[in-house]
């Protein structure tokens, strides 16, 4: 049994209250671990150790915290091979997307804001009569962040490396149904040397040691990526304490498919975007609008890679769709699957639960599922379902497109695929989306704003973005 702790003061600590959650693997729907159920003594012994380290550590000169930022990355790396298996075994994702994606950026994001810390720079402004403002952008202080199970490592570290960066102390909550890469992470800081108290990892739910987080009056702000319910149970929460607070929710995303398409590069990549990670991307494209002229063709095409796709065990290195996370998350999916059928749906491929043999007989595992005939008000195009299933619907302009691509109560990403350029550039002007990928997805440069719009969020990180959220500005005015 894999019993794990929190990471608190630098040290592995039991939960103050002795209580522990099951870990389940999906692949197999067996109990593999144990985590702390943390609480409310749990986040104080972390406030206190945060709230030591503070004074030396965002005093400590950028060169020096960008050392350590740069040591855990070298770390990750050099572990990648067991981060990646932990993943795996945690999340149910394929081995190969772990080692090749998820690990990686988790190195990245501490590469990546270990050089920003040192280029973060602030303005000032000087006035007609002798006076001259600068502006201060110091550490907030002790942070919260709070990530979810789909990219665990990965979206963890995206947090906590910019708070880090900019001079901030951190309590960090990984999602209680992947920790343990979370957990490996306060070892590669042991390791590494880092201060002690700088950051500390807790376990637990959502509702029990994440809302103590978030409400602990020492800690002033909250980076939380999640569930849009979630995240405005979380906002509600701390509107009147008036934290700092970075919400990165939910999508629903559109992918826009033009007849001029490049259609073979078209297809693979949008495959690609609706099922990496068995389609639990908040990126995903998961609603495909495709120009009448192709639209057979390409749902054929789609049809045959689904089909081509094999589900299988997660560890295997041949492995390209392994288990949703959870039974919970499985039985979600699968309902939404059955509101899409009563709805008029058609479900083109797919759609059932797939019980593999072996030591998988019992995981969490669900074929890559087409659905066409929906309207789009219906709940499979409205709703984000999280999972392997995606929409097909025709169009016959780039206005309807355009208007199918916004009927949305979200706005995180969409893609649109065509080499008519002006096209492509005026659609991007006008989806409502805060991100707009032409041509590819998820090609990613770190410096860019991250981040939706409505239901999908508020605020943005990445880049200098994460560097403001993580700082509070102050304008000094100078009269000589
Ligand atoms: O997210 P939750 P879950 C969507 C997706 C998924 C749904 C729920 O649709 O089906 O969200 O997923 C912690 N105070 N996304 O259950 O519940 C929780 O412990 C403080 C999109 O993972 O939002 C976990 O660490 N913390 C998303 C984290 O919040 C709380 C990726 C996320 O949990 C809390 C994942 C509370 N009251 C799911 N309640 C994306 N945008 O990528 C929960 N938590």
């Amino acid at each position: 049994m894999d019993i794990i702790a929190n990471f608190i003061d630098g040290q592995y600590q039991a939960p103050c209250q002795q209580q522990y959650i099951d870990n389940i693997e999906p692949a197999t729907g067996q109990v593999y671990g144990q985590i702390p159920d943390s609480g409310d003594d749990d986040v104080e012994l972390a406030v206190a150790a945060a709230r030591k380290a503070l004074p030396a550590w965002q005093l400590m000169p950028l060169e020096q915290r960008a050392d350590y930022l740069i040591a855990i990355a070298q770390e990750i790396e050099r572990r990648i091979d067991e981060l990646a298996t932990a993943e795996t075994i945690d999340n149910g994702k394929p081995i190969s997307l772990a080692r090749e994606v998820d690990i990686p950026r988790a190195a990245s994001n501490f590469k990546f804001f270990a050089h920003a810390c040192s280029q973060f720079a602030s303005e000032s402004h000087a006035m007609a009569g002798n006076a001259i403002n600068y502006t201060l952008r110091q550490p907030v202080g002790i942070v919260g962040c709070i990530s979810p199970w789909n990219l665990p490592l990965y979206l963890f570290t995206w947090k906590i490396a910019p708070a880090l960066a900019a001079g901030n102390c951190v309590i960090a909550k990984p999602s209680e149904v992947t920790p343990k890469t979370a957990a490996l992470l306060g070892e590669i800081c042991q390791k590494v040397g880092l201060p002690n108290g700088v950051l500390n990892i807790l376990h637990g739910t959502g509702a029990m040691v994440g809302q103590a987080i978030c409400q602990h009056e020492e800690v002033k702000a909250i980076s939380f990526t999640g569930g849009t319910s979630t995240g405005a149970a979380i906002a509600q929460l701390l509107a009147p304490k008036f934290k700092k607070l970075s919400l990165e929710l939910g999508g629903k995303n559109p992918a826009l498919i033009f007849a001029d398409c490049d259609f073979d590069s078209t297809l693979e990549q949008v495959f690609r975007a609706s099922f990496a990670n068995q389609g639990q991307i908040c990126l995903c494209a998961s609603r495909l609008y495709i120009e009448r002229p192709i639209y057979e063709k390409f749902k054929q095409a789609l049809i045959a890679k689904a089909q081509a796709l094999q589900v299988s065990d997660p560890l295997l290195e041949t492995s390209k769709m392994g288990a949703l996370v959870s039974k919970a998350h499985l039985q979600k999916v699968l309902s939404y699957i059955a509101a899409a059928k009563s709805e008029g749906g058609v479900v083109l491929t797919g759609g059932e639960q797939i019980q593999l043999s072996g030591r998988c007989q019992q995981g969490y595992f669900l074929q890559a599922t087409l659905i066409e005939n929906l309207a789009n008000s219906a709940r499979c195009n409205q709703e984000e379902i999280f999972g392997p299933v995606i929409t097909l619907q025709p169009f016959d302009n780039d206005q309807e497109a355009l208007t199918l691509a916004n009927d949305s109560q979200y706005g995180l990403a969409a893609t649109v695929w065509t080499n008519h350029l002006a096209r492509a550039h005026q659609l991007a002007e006008n989806l409502n989306t805060g991100i707009v990928w032409i041509n590819c997805w998820l090609l990613r440069d770190l410096r860019t704003p991250f981040g939706g719009m409505n239901h999908s969020g508020l605020g943005r990180e990445g880049g200098v973005e994460a560097m403001r959220f993580f700082t509070e500005s102050k304008n000094v005015c100078v009269k000589y």
